[in-house]
């Protein structure tokens, strides 16, 4: 048996989770806040990490690549090489050029933290060169990397609402909004149990998340 590890407020680990519940891969999860993680199996504390009879890892994509060569049913990423490129392409757009921009404002968006004004405009200028460039590669039809649900789309439910909401909070404007598409996207989307199921868990896990973090501070 698979155990997923880490909160279920985290984007990360709710990419992970979407994957295994769209995969139909048996598995079961383990609660646990970055400072009681598994140094041996997170390194760097974070969460999600996976534990299964060959072993541990972490970092979401190393997950979910090892899950669809470990586990080969209901492909989240398509045979053909390029096309499986371009899913991966979407997914390094979403994590590295906007979720990974976005989380600076994450401290003070979320956790009642304070940052630069200097950083918000820094993190302003990036996300507004890289969410137009991201968004040359979505194609929203209806599924974010075309006809077929991926791990794209596992990674764009998670990452979407944080840029989103992290922005509309820092600036007073959903920097993301500029990108047609988007809505209906999630529309869409929510229709997806498995979708509703992870939001439902995420967000009963979010108070307790918040305690968590105000008891660290
Ligand atoms: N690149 C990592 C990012 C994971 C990540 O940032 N997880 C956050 C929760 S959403 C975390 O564990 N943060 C705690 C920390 O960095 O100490 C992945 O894809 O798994």
């Amino acid at each position: 048996m698979l155990t997923l590890y880490g909160f279920s407020a985290s984007n990360y680990y709710n990419k992970v989770k979407l994957a295994l519940m769209e995969k139909g891969i048996a598995f079961e999860e383990s609660l646990r806040w970055p400072d009681q993680t598994d140094g041996e199996v997170s390194p760097l504390h974070k969460v999600p990490y996976l534990v299964g009879e060959d072993g541990g890892m972490c970092e979401s994509q190393v997950i979910i690549d090892y899950l669809e060569a470990r586990y080969p049913q209901h492909p989240l990423i398509p045979a053909d090489p390029f096309k499986a490129a371009k899913v991966r392409e979407i997914v390094t757009f979403l994590e590295l050029h906007l979720e990974l921009v976005a989380r600076q404002l994450f401290p003070e968006a979320f956790f009642g933290g304070k940052i630069s004004d200097n950083l918000k405009v820094k993190v302003r200028e990036q996300l507004q060169k890289n969410i137009p460039a991201a968004a040359r590669l979505f194609k929203f039809s209806p599924y974010v990397a075309g006809d077929t649900f991926t791990i794209a789309d596992c990674a764009a439910i998670v990452h979407f609402p944080l840029v989103s909401q992290a922005t509309k909070i820092i600036y007073g404007e959903d920097l993301l909004a500029q990108v047609e598409g988007v809505k209906p996207y999630m529309a869409k989307m929510a229709e997806n149990p498995n979708v509703q199921k992870v939001r439902a868990d995420s967000k009963a896990n979010l108070e307790q998340m918040l305690a968590h973090y105000a008891s660290k501070r």
